[in-house]
């Protein structure tokens, strides 16, 4: 397969020679990874490689070369070396489960992440928080409310008219891989799938992901699992991100679900998902308005006319909260850093001298 059938495009050739990269470097995409060993296609084959010394030496956690990227690849005899990871046009990022401060990058260079919810664990708040970090991190979302079978169509059409106050504009599908044919879902699929274009599957384990998936290639690559009687949760099964090209020529990318899911990004995203609760606070009388009890306030009018719902509106504060939190703690870590980068640069400084 040529790169272009990875999504390579002249833009990214433009990216590329912007770069001015050593000659014997080629462009390639990661298409998977298994602990440090990347599967990368490059024009015309795919290789395996792993990231050089000082690619792993000069970038943090988020920077690493992740599924998606696309990379400078140096070949050797038998070997291949990850050199450069090209600047991301968009990158998912969570804080890495544990809460350790560390920045996990869930997708890169995904134009719109599929965000897969089972009808029957439907939660506006976690959907609201993926969403955020959706389109802080320069995607687009699409809602997919998967395993439709197992409610009613009265309770699905309610689920529909609520995932639409989620966020303005969002696209929510519902489907059903398990009533539903492989024809009928990549149907479904059609019209939301652009040749050339990358794609994310993103959500809890179990949620039907790789179901979908296999539905839309049309045949079975990926394994899925059955999900615990016991509690309902999925199982891990699948361990891996991996970037498969589908027949149209869209590269859909299935990851391992998530539990947890702690906001790694900036306030970014903010106003697009909560759009209608920034115009109410700009439309409050006092600038510094904290939406308690203070006169001409909004956001008191909109919840007491429930234009608002107090769920959304708490979980805007918490977001938010957790966002701006995400900031500080950020400047004080960048902070922290220069000041090591610094006194190596002193001791270094002393050590010449002393010569
Ligand atoms: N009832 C129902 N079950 C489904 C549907 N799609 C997938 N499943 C089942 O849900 C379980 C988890 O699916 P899987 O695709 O592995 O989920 P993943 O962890 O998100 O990749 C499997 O047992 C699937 O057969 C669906 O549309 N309806
Ligand atoms: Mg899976
Ligand atoms: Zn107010």
């Amino acid at each position: 397969m040529g790169l272009s059938a990875w999504g390579w495009t002249t833009n990214w050739q433009t990216v590329w020679q912007d770069q001015r990269l050593a000659g014997s470097a080629q462009p390639g995409r990661i298409l998977s990874q298994r602990d440090d060993i990347f599967t990368i296609a490059i024009e015309g084959f795919i290789v395996s490689a792993h990231s050089s010394g000082s690619l792993l030496q000069r970038s943090s956690a988020e920077e690493r070369p992740a599924v998606g990227d696309w990379v400078a690849v140096e070949r050797m005899d038998d070997d291949a070396l990850v050199t450069h990871v090209l600047p991301r046009r968009s990158r998912f990022l969570r804080e890495a489960a544990g809460g350790r401060g560390v920045a996990q990058l869930v997708a890169s260079n995904v134009d719109v992440i599929f965000l897969v919810c089972p009808v029957s664990s439907f939660s506006a708040n976690r959907l609201e928080r993926l969403l955020l970090a959706i389109c802080a991190g320069g995607a687009e979302p699409v809602l997919v409310l998967s395993k439709g079978d197992l409610m009613a169509s009265e309770e699905r059409q309610a689920l529909l008219l609520e995932s639409d106050g989620l966020m303005e504009g969002l696209t929510v599908v519902c489907t059903s891989s398990a009533r539903n044919s492989p024809e009928r879902v990549r149907a479904e699929f059609q019209s939301l799938l652009q040749a050339g274009h990358t794609y994310a599957l993103v959500g809890t384990s179990g949620a039907g992901k790789s179901t979908l998936l296999n539905c839309l290639i049309g045949e079975e690559r990926q394994n899925t699992g059955a999900v615990r009687e016991s509690d309902g949760k999925g199982r891990h099964v699948t361990s891996f991100r991996e970037l498969f090209a589908i027949p149209g020529g869209s590269l859909v990318m299935d990851t391992p679900g998530m539990r947890e899911f702690a906001l790694w990004s900036d306030v970014g995203g903010l106003e697009r998902v909560f759009g209608d609760v920034n115009r109410l606070v700009q439309e409050c009388q006092f600038s510094n308005c904290t939406h308690q009890s203070e006169p001409g306030c909004a956001v008191q009018a909109a919840l007491k006319s429930r234009t608002l719902k107090l769920r959304r509106y708490d979980n805007w504060r918490t977001l938010k909260s957790e966002m701006e939190g995400n900031v500080d703690r950020r400047s004080v870590m960048e902070g922290r850093r220069q000041r090591v980068d610094w006194k190596r640069k002193q001791k270094r400084d002393e050590r010449f001298s002393d010569r």
